[in-house]
């Protein structure tokens, strides 16, 4: 089995923005990384979105989010219908955040947005508002993401 320790796994309902949050992030992380480590780049796992819609995901699909090293709840405040199951993210053990996105949308809602995230286990804390199409938020949001995943992928930098 591969092993995803090193990377972070994006997982949401269909056109919630995943794949445009990774495109997003992993040109901010070239950026960032220029001068660093290479293989920051394309550290993201981008899951289908079938993956929460259907009742029963494939095995595969949870073997990969399981040993990411942080799973990312994507919602976008658009979507008026929530699809996570409650305390989805405690059937994992490993840290996990709630990202909103398109938060540049007429048709926002982050109140919503948050509701459903809280109701997949995600506590108010761990939850980034975001826009990647203006890049609103991003920035706080690698943060986020640097902070649990630099101990893993860098153990001999302290
Ligand atoms: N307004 C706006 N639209 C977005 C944003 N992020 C994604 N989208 C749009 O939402 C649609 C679905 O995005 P996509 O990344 O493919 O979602 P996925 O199915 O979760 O991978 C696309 O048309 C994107 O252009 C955003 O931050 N703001
Ligand atoms: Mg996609």
């Amino acid at each position: 089995m591969a092993n995803n320790k090193k990377r972070v796994a994006l997982i949401g309902k269909i056109s919630s923005g995943k794949t445009t949050l990774k495109q997003r992030l992993s040109n901010e992380e070239m950026k960032y990384s220029k001068t660093q480590m290479v293989s920051y780049f394309d550290d993201f796992i981008d899951t289908p979105g079938e993956f929460i819609e259907l009742p029963f995901f494939s095995r595969q699909a949870i073997n990969i989010a399981c040993d990411a090293g942080l799973l990312i709840m994507v919602v976008s405040c658009v979507d008026s219908q929530n699809s996570i199951p409650p305390n989805f993210i405690h059937t994992f053990n490993i840290p996990a955040i709630g990202v909103i996105t398109k938060i540049d949308h007429q048709d926002c809602n982050i109140k919503r947005s948050r509701n459903f995230l809280a109701y997949a286990g995600i506590k108010p804390k761990n939850i980034y508002e975001v826009s990647s199409e203006t890049g609103a938020g991003i920035e706080a949001l690698e943060e986020a993401i640097h902070h649990y995943m630099d101990p893993i992928r860098n153990p001999n930098l302290k």
